[in-house]
This record gives C-alpha cells, structure tokens and sequence, in this order.
C-alpha cells in the first residue's frame, strides 16, 4: 500500500518522532500551523476516524492515552486541541488516521 505515514512509521521516510510504543507513532508536522504541531496515528493503517469500528477502535484508546503524555512532555500546561480531518470536506490530505495536536500559543476559536 503506498501510504506515506505507513512509510513514516517504518522509517523509509525521515520524520521528527516525539513518541512511539507498540501501537502509536507521533511525529511533528512538517507544516505546522502552531508552535507546536505534532501528528499522533495508529501503527496499524486506519484510513481515517470513518473507518474506526468495534475490532480497531482499541487503537484508537491507544492514541487518546498516548496524547496527554505527549502534551505534558511538550509543555502543554495552558492546553491543547486535538483535531482529525476526515474525508474530502475536512481536506484530509493523507489517508491514514492521524489526530493533530495544537498548542504552545492561544489558538483561535473557530475550527471551521
Ligand atoms: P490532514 O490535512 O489532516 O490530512 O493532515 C496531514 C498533515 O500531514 C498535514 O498537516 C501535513 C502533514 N504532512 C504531510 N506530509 C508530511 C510528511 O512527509 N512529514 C510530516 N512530518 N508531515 C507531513
């Protein structure tokens, strides 16, 4: 399959790792639209958060117990936003799960 996070997660592409276990990878985003701006996906290749069903969604807890130890080792103190962009409304660029987290300044409010 040619997905260039699964390509990440091997280490055939370079990325800017902040945290890996058996499950998650996370890696800072080569566009980042906050001082810090790191991608946080599952190991196993997910599509996007409409392909998250009852025989993955343990990954899925992976990731979310995985993020705040990401943003406490980030500094995070003031907070976060944890977004995923799924499908072509959200602009979702890359087809395979990913959650961003957002932080080190305030943030705006809008989301949309
Ligand atoms: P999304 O638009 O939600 O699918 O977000 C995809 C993100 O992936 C986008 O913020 C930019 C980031 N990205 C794309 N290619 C690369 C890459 O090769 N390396 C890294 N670190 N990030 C990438």
């Amino acid at each position: 399959m040619d997905c260039l996070f699964c390509k990440i997660i091997k280490g055939d592409i370079p990325s800017s790792k902040v945290y890996e276990n058996e499950y998650v990878y996370a890696f800072r985003d080569i566009n980042p639209q906050a001082p810090v701006h790191i991608l946080v996906v599952p190991k196993v290749h997910i599509s996007s958060v409409d392909e998250i069903n009852a025989e993955n969604s343990a990954l899925v807890a992976k990731i979310f117990e995985a993020i705040p130890e990401i943003a406490k080792a980030e500094g995070l103190d003031g907070g976060y936003r944890v977004i995923s962009n799924c499908g072509a409304d959200a602009c979702q660029s890359v087809k395979h799960l990913h959650f961003h987290i957002l932080g080190g300044a305030q943030l705006g409010e809008r989301m949309g």
